[in-house]
């Protein structure tokens, strides 16, 4: 598979869960913008037949290579960042999943129902990577019961693998070309923005900002047929910065990444 054809499957399958995604793409593209993707995110189970051991042969056959490795300890996530080795403006990926085995028993045990549901050789391309849920839909109880410990968790229970958010260059816009004018453009708009930490996560200092819409919400039907609105997928804005070396930055920053997930928290 093509790498253009592998997000624009991606992109099909996260804006039919992220209408604002493309409401927004919309609104730069009026405004005569290039809207070119930074990266895109996924999230999943550590110690599954889609951990990301699992999934990273997949991307390296695309022709991706990984470049950084992330922790995030109160989060209970590990992550690696990967990026495409001869097409330079193929967007970064950012993988993470989570240590379940980190959780209360309680969580580990609802989580194992849902894994244990993945055949062990699920993994066999490119489609897995917007397969959703490969389990079937949870208990209302037990998502309640994950979010308590980890939103991450009881996002990933709901939503599956699929793009979590894509994320625009602010690098390559030209009317909004700086993180504030993008954010104010989004407020103006009636956007919610994620406010952990304030709006703007890193500083030119760190080489990286970041900002993001909260997720849109979709209707889920749980196991016994309860519907609830959940948090689906967000879209993020990043304006990276040169380094003393004169090349751009083109990592991820712990501190910044640890607030950009609680774009699916479901209390805001
Ligand atoms: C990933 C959050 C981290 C970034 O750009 O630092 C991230 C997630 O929410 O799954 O995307
Ligand atoms: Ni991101």
């Amino acid at each position: 598979m093509q790498v253009d054809q592998f997000f624009a499957a991606l992109w099909d399958s996260y804006t039919s869960v992220t209408p604002q995604a493309q409401r927004i793409q919309a609104l730069f593209k009026q405004h005569g913008e290039n809207v070119i993707n930074d990266h895109i995110a996924f999230r999943t189970f550590a110690n599954s037949p889609i951990a990301l051991e699992k999934l990273e042969p997949i991307l390296i056959d695309l022709g991706y290579q990984a470049y950084g490795a992330f922790r995030f300890e109160s989060k209970h996530l590990k992550a690696r960042c990967y990026k495409h080795q001869s097409q330079a403006d193929a967007p970064k990926i950012f993988l993470s999943e989570l240590l379940s085995d980190e959780l209360p028993a309680d969580c580990q045990a609802i989580i194992n129902k849902l894994v244990e549901q993945i055949p062990d050789d699920v993994v066999q391309g490119p489609e897995i990577f917007w397969s959703k849920c490969l389990w079937q839909p949870i208990a209302e109880q037990d998502y309640l019961t994950l979010a308590q410990h980890s939103e991450y968790a009881a996002w990933l229970s709901t939503m599956g693998l699929q793009a979590n958010h894509f994320t625009v260059s602010i690098n390559h816009l030209t009317q909004t070309p700086s993180i504030q004018e993008v954010n104010q453009l989004l407020l103006d708009e009636g956007y919610t923005l994620n406010q952990t930490g304030g709006l703007i996560k890193g500083s030119p200092e760190l080489y990286l900002e970041q900002s993001s819409t909260m997720a849109d919400k979709i209707e889920f039907t749980f196991a016994e047929g309860e519907t609830r609105v959940i948090p689906s997928c967000f879209y993020e804005f990043a304006l990276r910065h040169k380094q003393p070396n004169g090349e751009l930055f083109d990592s991820f920053i712990e501190g910044n990444a640890d607030k950009i997930f609680d774009s699916t928290n479901s209390a805001a």
